[in-house]
């Protein structure tokens, strides 16, 4: 050991709340050389690509920030997209982290070098980026699912995936049609229904509706309380916290409170909806949480509107002038809205990422997404992922797991600046065991009830953290040596 520090180049890819947070972290651990490259032309990732009508983070907002940035002053309980993308933007700007984002900078392949030790980065420019370490931050809901229905490129009117949501579309008197009733389908419905000559919610498979006020507003006060008081900001934060715990506990484990959530599903489905008939087809035919629980205050009142239809009958097809259903009915329609969700299992991909001994991600892929703790990938030295598979996106919250990731990451990096390591990889062995201890844990969960759900992978694997926080907490505290295989410096690279 010479003692002599060497400053690691980072680089982060994407600028959404894992990128953020990465960005954030690396920088109060005193690492000076990140470049965080991301393709969009504003950070915030899925705040900045989603803005369809109705959209509305159904996280409370005063849970739904980053630990690191606590915002008083939200002006509701759940805030809208639009106010969430602003605090993403602000805080960027508040913690100085601008001058280290490139936006539009769409990352089309990392490759590593096995001789030194490097990464490169390239960019859709053609630009190239050496880096010491990589660090993905691509997001799990980042690639639009279409479907492949027949007829839809016939449609004569507009078509548009709400996850790319086009400001020109007026949909005011118009007749709309809308596929997919996720949390996006949910949410658009009810916000165009009003104002819309009809709509037609067309649904495949019905999901539990949980009643919720979304548009409460903050109460009066609280923001100013809070920002006069941040201690007493973190404690209510880190109660919210403890709160979701419950909410994990939930998912994770069959209880009786287990159950009494999934009375309250039903119940809200048998309140607000009186019409028996319309209540049986938005009944759906597995457990309430199983898939990614939908919250809503507004829809059911929107889809009894008399201007609102459901649809249940499977789609044959989108014609020029609307859909067809299985049973030969037409509804004409003026505009398309897909609310189908997204290619969840991608992650960093299409990028071209191609690790040690030319393997690439798709290689070590080929059976679905698969890491260890949710961030180190084998085959991939000096690379790790925040919010990568396995990660909380049905209980714990995302910037906590996020942050606490990026710390982890951090004193992996420190050991390259102090010259205690060159690279590190994670073993195929740590990653079999941590994979079997997840098949393990998600036995019990509601999302292993048997439903068809965006976190389930093609391998019919669930794509999710089934421990508790404080396991999380546990496994991604400290770097355990024994996992990894570990290359230390070379004499000759130390002094140079
Ligand atoms: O997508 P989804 P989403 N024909 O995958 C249907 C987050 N989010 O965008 O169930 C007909 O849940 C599909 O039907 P089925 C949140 O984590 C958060 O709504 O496969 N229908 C389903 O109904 C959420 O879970 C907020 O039978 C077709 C829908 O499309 C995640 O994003 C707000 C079809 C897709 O639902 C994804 O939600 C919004 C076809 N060919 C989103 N193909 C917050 O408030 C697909 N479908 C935080």
């Amino acid at each position: 050991m010479t003692g002599v520090v060497r400053e690691p180049r980072i680089i982060v890819i994407g600028a959404g709340v894992a990128g953020i947070t990465t960005a954030h972290v690396l920088r109060e651990s005193g690492f000076s050389d990140i470049t965080v490259l991301e393709k969009g032309s504003d950070v915030g990732g899925v705040w900045h690509w989603n803005r369809y009508p109705g959209l509305t983070c159904d996280v409370p907002s005063q849970l739904y920030q980053f630990g690191f940035a606590p915002k008083p002053d939200w002006s509701h309980l759940w805030a809208d997209g639009a106010t969430i993308q602003r605090y993403h933007r602000d805080v960027v700007d508040q913690l100085g982290l601008s001058s280290l984002i490139k936006l539009n900078t769409e990352v089309v392949e990392a490759r590593w070098d096995d001789e030194t030790s490097v990464w490169t980065v390239t960019t859709a420019a053609g630009d190239q980026y050496p880096a010491d370490f990589v660090i993905c931050a691509t997001g799990v809901l980042h690639h639009p699912f279409t479907p492949d229905i027949p007829g839809l490129d016939t449609f004569a009117g507009t078509v548009v995936h709400t996850a790319r949501w086009d400001d020109d579309v007026d949909t005011q008197n118009a007749r709309i049609a809308v596929i997919g009733t996720g949390s996006t389908g949910v949410q658009v419905v009810s916000a165009l229904q009003p104002r819309a000559a009809s709509i037609d919610h067309y649904v495949r498979t019905a999901q539990w509706i949980l009643w919720a006020p979304m548009s409460v507003k903050q109460f009066p006060g609280v923001g100013a309380v809070l920002r006069r008081s941040p201690r007493l900001h973190a404690q209510l934060y880190n109660g919210l916290l403890w709160g979701s715990g419950i909410l994990a506990d939930i998912a994770t484990r069959p209880s009786w409170r287990r159950r009494a959530v999934q009375a309250y599903a039903r119940l809200s489905l048998r309140v607000q909806v009186r019409d028996e008939e319309l209540r049986a087809k938005l009944t759906p035919d597995y457990q309430p949480l199983c898939k990614r629980q939908v919250v809503s205050g507004t829809y059911y009142r929107a889809i009894q509107a008399e201007n609102a239809q459901l649809v249940t009958e499977p789609i044959a097809a989108v014609t020029p002038t609307g859909i067809r259903t299985a049973d030969g009915t037409h509804r004409e329609a003026d505009i398309l809205v897909l609310a189908t969700g997204f290619h969840a299992h991608h992650y960093m991909r299409p990028m071209r990422l191609i690790g040690r001994g030319g393997v690439t991600v798709d290689d070590a892929w080929t059976k679905g997404p698969r890491a260890y703790r949710m961030t180190a990938i084998p085959g991939f030295p000096n690379l790790f992922t925040v919010l990568g598979p396995n990660s909380p996106s049905g209980s714990i919250s995302l910037q906590f797991s996020a942050e606490l990731t990026a710390r982890y990451i951090a004193q992996w990096i420190a050991g390259f600046r102090d010259r205690t390591i060159a690279t590190v990889e994670v073993t195929d062995e740590a990653t079999d065991r941590f994979n079997a201890q997840v098949e393990t844990a998600m036995g019990p969960t509601v999302w292993n009830t048997g439903c068809n759900s965006w976190y389930l992978t093609t391998g019919g694997d669930v794509d999710l953290w089934p421990f508790d926080r404080a396991t999380m907490i546990a496994m991604l505290d400290r770097p355990d040596v024994n996992d990894f295989h570990i290359q230390r410096p070379l004499p000759d690279k130390e002094a140079g």
